[in-house]
């Protein structure tokens, strides 16, 4: 019954935004209010931006805008915690809310959005078919959560967060074949049905692919091990142009947070220096050096449709699917999502998350560069607002896809599209290779 429905749905999103709240208290409590309103690294926010802008977010797209409400603030706010006036490296010397301020605005506008959930019909079109908004507030908070979580791995000193380790490989990761052919032929790619899917992952259309192997699992450690030991940093012959500048210009030699004592190699990872996990999905790589380790293999980037359809094409049935086994929502044994963990798993990990065709982690442990540009669509439209996605196509942008650790399965499905600019790598970034049928 559609009372039913909407019964079910409005817990939905009740849990979606109770499920970030908790997330966004994890990764803010830890920590004193010093560390809270300090700037970490100039490529970020100080975390008491993000905190509130969370909560500013929500106050704007669901009290003021969905339920017309009057400001909850006397004097504006808004313009402090506008991501686009006001770049990162500045934000410090803003006249931030502090910390306990901060807490109790977002403790204030969630009180108002539960009340606003049992108000307001989640149905008809626009922003509250389907529960859209709600669903896009709890999205933009788990992203800013992400982005938090970068923050605390920049930010040096003790380790504040800890998780479990993932459950280890299963036996036949050893032996599983190296790549996997995806047949050529048309795919549905990007969807006009999920409900909550953002404006750039729409709408559906179909994409011709040819014939294309794909790594059956993320690139490892070990394995970019052997690029750096074979001298892939310095020869110009595996970077593009404007990768081998950057390199050059930066004197990159290796992922961020490595260091090399005594012939061995260590890393930073969350407070705490590490050997590097040989068989855990490379992280912490710019897209320069996820193509240049490509091209070192004989192979290259897949394209952001080859992704998509290794990740969502059923061969038995033509369709596209919700994500690699199917249209469930991800469950613990799928994928490693939601921060459950501080780290990928091992390659080979999550048999039951497999493709059709076998291709395993493609959804959770890291996000994976693609060799596509940030590009629009056919037939997109920009919504709700152009500064999501719109104002960022244009080739500036390079896609990563399915996730990482540290993405909620609420913003993350088999359409679901990231970017960052190729030089970034503070991102929870790895990739996998490809090649097509015939050559590379
Ligand atoms: C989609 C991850 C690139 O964090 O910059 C957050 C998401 N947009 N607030 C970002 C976002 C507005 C965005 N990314
Ligand atoms: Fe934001």
């Amino acid at each position: 019954a559609p009372g039913q429905d909407e019964d079910a749905l409005r817990a939905r999103i009740a849990a979606a935004l109770t499920t970030a709240r908790a997330r966004t208290r994890t990764l803010t409590e830890c920590v004193d209010d010093p560390d809270l309103t300090a700037q970490h690294s100039p490529l970020m926010s100080p975390l008491v931006w993000d905190l509130a802008h969370i909560g500013n977010q929500e106050e704007l797209w669901l009290l003021r805008t969905v339920g017309g409400h009057e400001p909850i603030f006397p004097s504006e706010i808004n313009s402090l915690y506008d991501a686009f006036e006001h770049p990162r490296a500045e934000r410090p010397r803003l006249p931030l809310l502090p910390p306990g301020e901060a807490r109790g605005y977002n403790h204030e506008v969630r009180g108002r959005v539960m009340d606003l959930i049992e108000k307001t019909p989640l149905h008809g079109s626009g922003l509250l078919d389907a529960g859209f908004a709600f669903g896009m507030v709890a999205q933009h908070e788990q992203q800013h959560d992400e982005t938090m979580l970068i923050t605390h791995q920049l930010r040096t000193g003790p380790a504040v967060l800890t998780a479990p380790s993932p459950p280890a490989a299963p036996a036949d990761a050893a032996t599983l074949p190296r790549e996997v052919l995806v047949p050529g032929g048309p795919f549905t790619m990007g969807t006009s049905t999920e409900p909550w899917a953002l404006d750039n992952e729409r709408p559906a259309h179909s994409v011709q692919v040819d014939a294309f192997h794909i790594d059956t699992t993320p690139v490892t450690n070990g394995a970019y091990l052997e690029f750096i030991a074979d001298g892939g940093y310095d020869d110009p012959r595996w970077w593009t142009g404007p990768g081998w500048e950057h390199r050059q210009r930066t004197g990159l030699f290796a992922p961020l947070y490595w260091s090399r004592e005594g012939g061995q190699w260590l890393r930073r990872h969350f407070g705490v220096t590490e050997p590097v996990p040989a068989a855990e999905p490379v992280l912490h790589v710019s897209w320069y050096e996820a193509d240049a380790y490509a091209r070192w293999a004989g192979r290259r980037l897949p394209t952001e449709a080859e992704w998509e359809k290794a990740a969502r094409h059923d061969p038995a049935t033509g369709r596209s699917r919700r994500y690699p086994w199917g249209d469930e929502d991800p469950g613990p044994e799928h994928a490693n999502l939601g921060q459950r963990h501080l780290r990928p798993a091992p390659a080979g990990s999550y048999p039951a998350g497999a493709s059709p065709l076998g291709v395993r982690q493609l959804i959770g442990d890291v996000w994976e560069w693609t060799g596509s540009d940030f590009l629009a669509y056919p037939g997109f439209a920009a919504w709700p607002y152009p500064e999501y996605s719109e104002v960022f196509y244009g080739g500036d942008y390079k896609v990563l896809r399915g996730g990482a650790f540290a993405v909620d399965q609420v913003a993350c499905r088999g359409t679901f599209r990231n970017w960052d600019h190729p030089v970034r790598r503070q991102i929870f970034s790895g990739f996998r290779t490809a090649r097509s049928q015939d050559g590379r």
